[in-house]
């Protein structure tokens, strides 16, 4: 939607009150560029800005955290943007367009919190589309019927929240900044999934075999998404000196079933693990592992739907490319027009 003149002038305004604050408190640090200012950042919970000096394993673990979760949202739009045509009335088509809406802003926020660390977004895009970088596991499983819409909202954005709360005090400004709106549009989400499956499982006998049916396929998948057990993850020690991650897997994992067994009481619903069950002792819930080999096989483009999503996703790159070139025209236009008249 275009922006209006006003309102654009209002938004140019605030950046550059934006920049200046930056520069200032670029002024007012004069070691910014030593590691022993980074170490004290890092050490008083403080937040590293771009202009900060930063180790180069840090740059590089945020260009690829920030990346993988960037492209996530932006695959993620599938799964759901299936049923855009197909959603049961006019309401669920609107809450559900403007929940895929939704994705892609969240990938733009990403992708651009990513280009402050100094890569391209062009090179980020290059990356995914020839596999280099990855994307979140839990997109190549299929979307079979309604359900699985809302299923992917109460289970897939819960699990997210769970993950990204958390990031919202990363140590890197731009992405824990990103994260609190992020945060803000996904837990609207996990409450529309919610709903939709409420309805579905009050509805006839179908309609509840359905909801349970997709919840059954949903919940492993959804508990491999915060990643490989602790003792497996490679990057989690080091993010989590650096602050860029809070907990480790399995912390969230838990923390995500503890929360999420008080909800399926209320839906209605049966979560599909016999052993899942109350242990007072660790004053916490035990649950069935979700299959780790088959994350594994997923990440590594082995899942059902890894093929189809590349493809849709390569095709939409070549056939929008005529939007990209004319949207870049334009802004160029645009520039040369302010400029010419400043
Ligand atoms: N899928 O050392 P580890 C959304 C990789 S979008 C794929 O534990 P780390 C939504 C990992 O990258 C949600 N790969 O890694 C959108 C690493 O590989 P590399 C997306 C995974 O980074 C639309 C290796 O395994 N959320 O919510 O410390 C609709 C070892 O793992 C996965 C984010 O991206 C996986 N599930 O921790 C609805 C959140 N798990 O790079 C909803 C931000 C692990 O060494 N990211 N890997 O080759 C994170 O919080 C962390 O990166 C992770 C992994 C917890 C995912």
């Amino acid at each position: 939607m275009p922006v209006e003149p006003g309102a654009q002038s209002l938004l140019d305004q605030v950046a550059e009150a934006e920049r200046d604050l930056v520069d200032a408190a670029a002024r007012d640090r004069p070691d910014a560029e030593s590691d022993a200012y980074f170490d004290a950042v890092i050490a008083a919970d403080q937040k590293i800005e771009p202009r900060d000096a930063m180790p180069d394993a840090y740059r590089k673990t945020l260009i690829r955290q920030i990346a993988q979760h960037a492209h996530s949202e932006i695959i993620g739009m599938q799964p759901e943007g299936n049923w855009i045509t197909r959603a049961p009335s006019l309401a669920r088509k609107a809450i559900l367009l403007a929940k895929v809406q939704d994705e892609a802003g969240h990938g733009l926020y990403l992708y651009a919190a990513a280009e402050t660390l100094g890569v391209d977004r062009a090179e980020l895009y290059e990356q995914l589309l020839s596999g280099r970088q990855k994307y979140s596991s839990i997109f190549n499983y299929p979307t079979v019927t309604w359900a699985d819409v809302g299923a992917i909202g109460w289970l897939v954005d819960g699990a997210a929240i769970v993950n990204q709360v958390p990031l919202c005090r990363c140590s890197y400004g731009p992405y824990a900044r990103a994260m609190i709106r992020v945060c803000k549009e996904e837990s609207f989400h996990q409450r529309q999934g919610f709903q939709s499956l409420y309805v579905l499982a009050r509805g006839t006998r179908k309609q509840r075999d359905m909801a349970q049916d997709a919840v059954n396929r949903w919940w492993y998948p959804s508990l491999a998404m915060f990643g490989p057990p602790d003792g497996d993850s490679t990057h989690s020690a080091q993010s989590m000196a650096w602050k860029i991650k809070r907990y480790s897997n399995d912390d969230l994992r838990q923390r995500f079933v503890d929360m999420t067994v008080q909800q399926a009481e209320v839906l209605g619903v049966n979560l599909p693990d016999p052993d899942l069950r109350w242990n007072e002792e660790r004053g916490h819930y035990d649950f069935t592992q979700p299959d780790y080999e088959e994350l594994m096989r997923v990440i590594k483009g082995d899942g059902p739907c890894n093929r189809e999503r590349m493809a849709n996703r390569r095709n939409a790159v070549e056939s929008g490319a005529w939007v990209a070139e004319a949207a870049s025209a334009y802004a160029a236009k645009h520039n040369n027009r302010q400029e010419a008249m400043a």
